[in-house]
């Protein structure tokens, strides 16, 4: 871990409530990669929910309406023994307008939204496949990739179709997590996840593009591994992770 410097801090002292110098930490977690780095930045209204004297009873709200996200994120953070809760679970059920061009600024709209509205410090996810041979695409237009009408595994076959005479089938999941505090300190954090797009669905666990995801290193893909493993290696678990790190910091 090395401060880099890239974020920027708002005031002395430290923890999320004072802002500090930016950290940036690189880690690796099996195959995924990950990045993180902590910023203040001013103009949230702060209402209550503020951490004073560690994480550990706080209770954080998940920026997400994507069930499968949300079952893997509250096992990731439970892990660390963070407690986290839907945002369904605090009434918040409005479609959040994703208008940001990357991961990071969609995870950024969704985690201010959510904190500003419930006054809870917020984490959100925004994450998507990049495969090469489309040239980086779905990237962060994945949940929508094929029409946002299609089922998880229309979805999967809409990808499968596109790269019917594809021979590199090389890809990554990549995940930007942010939490925002009311106070308006955010921490960002990246992860990825590098494997190869199949030629046909393979498991029944996970979500999404699960079953076409096939990790070279362990023979399988990510719906046909348990919740457990997949949280070891993916772009998910790894970005969580170093979230826990800067929140510890
Ligand atoms: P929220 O915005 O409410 O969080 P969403 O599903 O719309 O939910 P994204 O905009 O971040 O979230 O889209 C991410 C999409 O990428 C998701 O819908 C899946 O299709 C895919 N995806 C991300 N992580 C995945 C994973 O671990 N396994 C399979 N597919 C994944």
């Amino acid at each position: 871990m090395s401060g880099r410097g890239s974020g920027r801090g708002s005031g002395s002292g430290s923890g999320h409530g004072s802002g500090r110098d930016a950290d940036v930490v690189l880690a690796t977690s099996g195959n995924a990669e990950s990045r993180a780095e902590s910023r203040a930045e001013g103009g949230m209204e702060s209402s209550a929910g503020n951490i004073e004297g560690g994480f550990g009873k706080t209770v954080f709200v998940l920026a997400t309406a994507n069930s499968g996200k949300i079952r893997e994120m509250r096992s990731i953070l439970g892990a660390a023994g963070i407690d986290a809760i839907a945002r369904s679970e605090v009434g918040i059920e409005s479609d959040i307008e994703e208008t940001g061009g990357t991961f990071r600024d969609n995870a950024l709209i969704k985690a201010r939204y959510v904190c500003k509205l419930s006054g809870m410090p917020a984490i959100a996810d925004d994450s998507g496949l990049v495969v090469e041979a489309l040239g980086g695409a779905p990237g962060v237009d994945t949940s929508s990739y094929g029409g946002i009408a299609l089922t998880n595994d229309e979805r999967c076959r809409f990808l499968i179709k596109n790269m019917e005479n594809v021979e590199h089938r090389a890809a990554k999941f990549v995940c930007t997590v942010v939490c925002v505090f009311p106070n308006g300190d955010e921490l960002i954090a990246e992860g990825e996840c590098s494997g190869e797009i199949a030629r046909s669905l393979s498991g029944e666990n996970g979500f999404g593009f699960d079953p076409v995801f096939f990790i070279p290193q362990i023979g399988k893909t990510l719906a046909e591994i348990s919740q457990e493993e997949k949280n070891g290696l993916s772009h998910r678990g790894a970005a969580l992770r170093a979230l826990v790190r800067l929140m510890a910091e």
